[in-house]
């Protein structure tokens, strides 16, 4: 007793992992649901696409070290919230909080934190709308929570954040200031944009119902 149990340690660790990813999975079913019956309802489809991963086990122990956390599976249970993350990917700004708020209208899922950077864009240019939250997970035994993060953005949004994500680590998360400022003006040109295609699919929308107000086929984006 008290010897480092190497066997039992990495069973631990194996099963806490694959709960995050079944949370995912939840999730991920979730959304596909939303996805269909919307673009079934509305003939357009809300979602461009979806990424998801559960953070490798060397990511997920130097975020550890980064925190100062206890290495204990309780803690970071409590205190890393995007061991499992999924990304969302919508054509429209207005969707991706249409999106937001069908998922946490879902009873069976709690809401733990909101972060809208699409409202207050971080300094940098940064947009997107972080959601944790906890899914209820049907082990064999029991039920785990589990906390997953979501990030919905705009096309737009996401090829800005996936250019400035390359760029960030490239120079060792030193940004050059010119690099910086182009960087920021990139991303006013990207809300630009999405605020023009918004005002296009209203535009599309509105008109598509008053031609045939009764069949939503013709409500086409
Ligand atoms: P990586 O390399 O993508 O994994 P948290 O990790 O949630 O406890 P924080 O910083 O309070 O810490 O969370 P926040 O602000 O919600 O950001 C979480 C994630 O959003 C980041 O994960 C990035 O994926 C993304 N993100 C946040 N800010 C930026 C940004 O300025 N540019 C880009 N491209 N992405 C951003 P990680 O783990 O920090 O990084």
């Amino acid at each position: 007793d008290g010897e480092l149990d190497y066997a039992t340690l990495r069973d631990d660790l194996t099963r806490f992992m694959m709960e995050y990813e079944f949370g995912a999975r939840e999730l991920l079913t979730k959304i596909e649901i939303l996805q269909e019956e919307f673009t079934h309802l509305h003939r357009y489809s809300p979602i461009e696409h979806v990424e998801w991963r559960v953070k490798s086990p060397e990511s997920l122990l130097r975020k550890i070290r980064r925190r100062g956390l206890p290495f204990t599976l309780d803690a970071v249970r409590a205190g890393i919230n995007d061991v499992a993350g999924i990304r969302i990917t919508c054509s429209f700004i207005s969707d991706t909080y249409r999106l937001a708020e069908m998922i946490t209208g879902q009873s069976d899922l709690r809401l733990i934190e909101v972060k809208d950077y699409i409202a207050a864009p971080k300094p940098n240019g940064y947009k997107s709308l972080h959601l944790i939250v906890e899914v209820p997970v049907y082990l064999t035994d029991r039920v785990q929570k589990v906390r997953v993060e979501l990030q919905i953005r705009t096309i737009a949004m996401d090829f800005w954040a996936s250019l400035e994500h390359k760029i960030y680590y490239k120079y060792d998360r030193e940004i050059p200031s010119e690099l910086l400022e182009e960087l920021t003006e990139a991303a006013q040109a990207a809300g630009e944009l999405d605020q023009k295609m918004e005002r296009l699919h209203t535009e599309v929308s509105r008109l598509g119902a008053e031609v045939s107000p009764r069949s939503p086929a013709s409500g086409a984006a």
